[in-house]
C-alpha cells in the first residue's frame, strides 16, 4: 500500500518586511539529529525513508527492518532539502526586496503605494515530500527543483486590480527577473471563483561559489480576492471535497460581490486618482 503523506494543514505566510525576518526563513535544525545517543532519525528522515521504500515496493510499515543505507539515503536526502529551503529563502529574500524597495520608493516620492501587504512562505521539507509524492515527483533534488516551482511563495496584496498588473509590470520589467509563467485568474477566474495573478519568476542568487537560479512564485491580487480566497482555503481544508450545496452557493456568491467591488473601488479611483502609469 502506498503511504498517504498530508501536507501540514497550511503552511503559514507569514508578514514579511523586516530585516530580522532572514533568519526566519533558514531551516530549522531538527536537535533530535544531533541529540547524543539518538538515532540521528527526524521525522523528515522516516517520511523520506517510507517514500523511498514504497517507490522500491518495499513494506512502508516495517520500518524496524529498514538497514542502514537506506536511512543513510534518508539522511542525505534531508540535508539536501535543507540546503533547498536555505536557496530558496535567499530567493524569498531578493524578490522581497525588489519590493520593499518599490513600496519604500511609492511612499516617499507619490505618497501612496500600491502595495498594501506582502506575506512570505517557504514551503516545509515535509510538504515538499508530500507534493512531490502527490504528483509523482521522483524524490532526487534536480526532479523536485524542475516540477515544483511553489517551494518559495510571495503574496503580495493591493488595493485595486489596476496596481496588481501594475506591480507585475515593474517586477517584470526588472532586468534580473526572468519571468518562467503567468497565470491570469483575474481575466480568467478559476471555476470556484479564485482569482488572483500568478507569475513564476525567476532570480539570481549569488553565492561564494556559485549562481543559483530560483523560481519564486508571486501571487498578486487585490485585498477583495484576498479576503475571499482566505475563506475558501479555510472553508476547502474543513469540509475537503464535501463542502455543503449551501456554503459552497455562498462562497459563488460572495466571489462575485468580491468581483464587483473590486470593479466600483477601481471606478471610484479612477476619480481620485489618475490611472497608474498615467
Ligand atoms: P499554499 O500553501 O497557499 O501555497 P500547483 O498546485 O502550484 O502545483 P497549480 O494549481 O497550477 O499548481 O498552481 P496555481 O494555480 O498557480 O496555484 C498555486 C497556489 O495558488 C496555491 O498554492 C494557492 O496558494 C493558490 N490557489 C490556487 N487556486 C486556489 C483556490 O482555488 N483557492 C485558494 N484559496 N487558493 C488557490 P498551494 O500550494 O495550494 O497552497
Amino acid at each position: 500500500m502506498v503511504p498517504v503523506f498530508l501536507a501540514p494543514p497550511s503552511i503559514p505566510w507569514r508578514p514579511t518586511h523586516t530585516p530580522e525576518d532572514a533568519g526566519d526563513l533558514m531551516p530549522a535544525t531538527d536537535p533530535r539529529s544531533d541529540h547524543p545517543g539518538s538515532s540521528g532519525q527526524t521525522d523528515l528522515d522516516l517520511q523520506l525513508l517510507e517514500a523511498l521504500r514504497a517507490g522500491r515496493g518495499g513494506d512502508p510499515a516495517d520500518l524496524a527492518r529498514a538497514d542502514s543505507s537506506w536511512f543513510a539515503r534518508a539522511r542525505v536526502l534531508r540535508d539536501e532539502f535543507g540546503r533547498l529551503q536555505m536557496y530558496y529563502g535567499f530567493g524569498i529574500e531578493e524578490v522581497s526586496t525588489k519590493i520593499r524597495i518599490l513600496r519604500q520608493e511609492f511612499e516617499q516620492v507619490y505618497d501612496y503605494t500600491p502595495i498594501e501587504h506582502v506575506r512570505t512562505r517557504l514551503k516545509s521539507p515535509e510538504s515538499l515530500l508530500a507534493k512531490a509524492l502527490r504528483q509523482g515527483t521522483e524524490l532526487t533534488v534536480p526532479a523536485i527543483r524542475a516540477e515544483i516551482r511553489d517551494i518559495a511563495g510571495i503574496r503580495v496584496t493591493c488595493s485595486f486590480v489596476s496596481d496588481v498588473y501594475w506591480i507585475a509590470e515593474m517586477l517584470s520589467a526588472q532586468p534580473d527577473l526572468t519571468v518562467l509563467t503567468t497565470k491570469d485568474y483575474i481575466a480568467h477566474p478559476k471555476p470556484n471563483g479564485y482569482r488572483s495573478l500568478h507569475l513564476i519568476v525567476q532570480v539570481p542568487v549569488f553565492l561564494s561559489r556559485h549562481t543559483e537560479h530560483i523560481p519564486v512564485e508571486l501571487q498578486i491580487r487585490t485585498i477583495a480576492m484576498d479576503f475571499w480566497a482566505s475563506m475558501e482555503h479555510k472553508l476547502r481544508y474543513k469540509y475537503r471535497a464535501d463542502m455543503p450545496d449551501d456554503l459552497r452557493a455562498e462562497l459563488d456568491d460572495a466571489a462575485a460581490v468580491a468581483a464587483q467591488l473590486d470593479a466600483r473601488m477601481g471606478r471610484l479611483r479612477d476619480e481620485v486618482r489618475p490611472a497608474p502609469g498615467a
